[in-house]
């Protein structure tokens, strides 16, 4: 079965999903084993990889080392559009919609398709927001974008409107790794009952709390990074608030 069939029959049937974002750059080998293993036991859905720079270490040998510890799906969240493998399952093929970059809309794109055409990979082409989030984060500062502002509501929603009527078929909001505020949940409302496609929420969700609140306003998928590379233990409490939601 197909990523995006699994996350959308998921999204359909209102089952929450938990997506633990990997940055190879971030973390060693070993703990790419380790918060692997974790997630297989903790029941994630989905493993993200991928990062604004990859400075350090192969994207290819830490797909590997996840696959052999995590048997459900591994996904590119790719930085730019060297950050392809055939390891992977699939790619979240990112257009930023949110910004006006057209590089960022269809340039890198462009360049990428033959690579991602040889790669045999699932392709899952996703509408990509950030949201300003109380500080510069690496998203916002390299693709050279703006931010939808925080309590710009209307935008983000005729933003996501517009994504799912243009094709695409998953939106993904992101306030950016390490914000310092994550998506509001008066935003991720209003996206949601605005859009039939799966809404993935991201950047800055820190607790349990936080991911439950984001789930209850309307998120299909949550994604945690910087708070799991700091404590491993937020793994099984984070997925366990977010799969507790009937
Ligand atoms: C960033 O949405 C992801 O693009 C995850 O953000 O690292 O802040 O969890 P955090």
């Amino acid at each position: 079965m197909s990523t995006l069939s699994i996350i959308t029959d998921k999204a359909n049937s209102s089952q929450k999903q938990f997506a633990v974002l990997i940055d190879p750059d971030k973390v060693s080998l070993t703990e790419v084993e380790e918060i692997s293993k974790i997630s297989a036991k903790a029941n994630v859905d989905l493993i993200l990889v991928g990062g604004s720079l990859l400075t350090k270490g192969s994207l290819d040998e830490c797909i590997q080392v996840i696959k052999k510890h995590f048997d459900k799906k591994v996904i590119i969240f790719p930085g730019n559009s060297m950050q392809i493998s055939s390891f992977a399952d699939g790619i979240l093929l990112l257009s930023l919609i949110s910004g006006r970059n057209a590089d960022m809309l269809i340039g890198k794109h462009v360049i990428a398709a033959p690579f991602l055409k040889a790669s045999k990979i699932e392709i899952i082409p996703s509408g990509y927001l950030i949201i300003e989030s109380g500080v510069t984060t690496a998203a916002q500062y390299m693709s050279n974008t703006q931010p939808i502002p925080f309590e710009k509501e209307d935008i983000a929603m005729c933003t996501a409107m517009a994504g799912e009527m243009l094709g695409l078929k998953l939106i993904y909001l992101d306030a950016g790794s390490g914000a310092i505020n994550h998506v509001s949940e008066t935003m991720i409302k209003k996206v949601k009952s605005n859009i039939s496609i799966p809404l993935i929420i991201g950047g800055g969700i820190k607790t349990p709390e936080i991911a439950k609140k984001c789930c209850l306003a309307g998120a299909d998928i949550i994604v945690v990074g910087n708070a799991i590379e700091k404590n491993f233990n937020l793994i099984s409490s984070i997925s366990e608030a977010i799969h507790s939601i009937q």
